[in-house]
């Protein structure tokens, strides 16, 4: 993405905002792995989108009251300096479009001063959802900004829902970046299609898919890869990849490259060998229900209709295949969410369907009884008159 994609995204946030507001936000800090050895650095989203810089702890200050804006980099020891680089002001300024750089204690000294024009700063926080479901460690340096700033302002407000409500709708060339990553992770798929019948464990695949990604300069997984086979698909985050595979099983896939920021996100369960009658029957139900879903989206819809109108579709193919309790317990997950800079793309902020949103539709049935878990994914652009969908050049057949 060029300075100015992130230039527009800053000019957009300081229009959505009440007139001249302060908002002040960090990247991602880096995780610990083992000892001395950091994760594989993610940055934030919000803060990529609206600076596009990739190294952890820098800040963005925007003063809207101002007009304004200023990055922050972070203090770096002699020692980082040698061991990990850094990005250089010359080159923060170049991704950015941003023309100040300064240190951490003249962006503190700054930031004193501008509490004569500002009560408040806004800043971004930890995500909600995340903080009520997860059980890993958040990363900490949104919760520490925060901190900071509370000793500076009077108040702290978040801004995250005003971001998630412009992420939520993407242009033109985010749209080109989403349909990249999607060619990508298809192209994959069709050669780890081929090497189904052959390969022993689900590792391999893995493998296949990760190959294929980076030699292409994709970044990768844009999340934990999932190769499920049997009754493994029924756990879902299944990532361990570790079974050995057999004839007779199916193989449920959840796979998306990360190109450029974007990510895709395409769930496809395939046969290893002949599929039984049963296992048909699962599969044309899911994939029914995938068209039919994709059908419901257009511009206007209500996400409460949208999801009403979809349980009512799981709910005929949970009884159609003869199963008893509620549907809910075979299908236990979201029918889909935003697609982006995250996974996890938030629609919430908007209560109906517009142009510009790209979603995942992807019914899934899972039978823990049987051994069968089935999920097929596709991800869909909403456009002016209905959808595209960016993933149908990947069949979604059983074999
Ligand atoms: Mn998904």
């Amino acid at each position: 993405m060029n300075p100015d994609f992130f230039a527009s995204n800053r000019k957009k946030l300081v229009d959505e905002m009440h007139s001249g507001a302060l908002v002040v936000i960090t990247g991602h800090g880096e995780m610990q792995r083992l000892h001395d050895e950091a994760h594989r650095f993610e940055q934030e989203a919000n803060f990529w989108y609206l600076c596009g810089i990739e190294e952890p702890d820098w800040w963005l200050v925007i003063d809207g009251s101002q007009g304004t804006e200023w990055l922050v980099a972070p203090s770096l020891s002699d020692t980082q300096r040698v061991f990990d680089g850094g990005l250089s002001e010359a080159g923060a300024k170049t991704i950015s479009g941003i023309k100040t750089v300064i240190d951490r204690d003249e962006a503190l000294r700054r930031l004193r001063q501008l509490t004569k024009h500002h009560s408040i700063a806004y800043t971004v926080g930890q995500p909600q959802q995340v903080r009520e479901y997860a059980t890993f460690q958040l990363n900490t340096s949104q919760s520490e900004l925060r901190k900071t700033l509370e000793r500076i302002f009077q108040k702290v407000n978040d801004c995250s829902k005003t971001l998630r409500r412009l992420r939520a709708i993407k242009t033109t060339d985010e749209i080109q970046q989403i349909e990249r990553a999607v060619d990508l992770t298809i192209k994959s798929y069709d050669t780890v299609r081929a090497l189904l019948s052959d390969a022993k464990h689900e590792y391999e695949l893995e493998a296949q898919f990760g190959y294929d990604f980076r030699m292409a300069g994709s970044k990768g997984f844009a999340y934990r890869p999932i190769i499920a086979s049997g009754k493994n698909a029924c756990t879902l985050h299944y990532t361990n990849n570790n079974s050995q595979m057999r004839s007779g099983q199916l193989v449920l896939f959840d796979i998306g490259a990360r190109l450029n920021g974007y990510a895709a996100d395409i769930s496809r369960t395939y046969a290893k060998g002949k599929p039984t009658k049963r296992q048909q029957e699962v599969h044309a139900a899911v994939e029914q229900a995938l068209y039919e879903v994709i059908a419901l989206i257009k511009p206007g819809v209500g996400f409460d209709e949208y999801h009403a109108k979809t349980d009512m579709i799981m709910q005929r193919v949970v009884e159609g295949l003869r199963l008893k309790g509620d549907f809910r317990e075979y299908f236990p997950h979201a029918i889909g969410h935003g697609l982006g800079l995250d996974v996890h793309d938030s629609l919430d902020e908007h209560f109906e369907m517009k142009p510009g949103m790209v979603m995942t539709v992807e019914p899934g049935i899972y039978i823990p009884a049987e051994g069968i878990g089935v999920r097929i994914e596709d991800n869909i652009l909403v456009t002016p008159n209905g959808t595209k969908n960016l993933s149908r050049k990947l069949s979604t057949k059983l074999v």
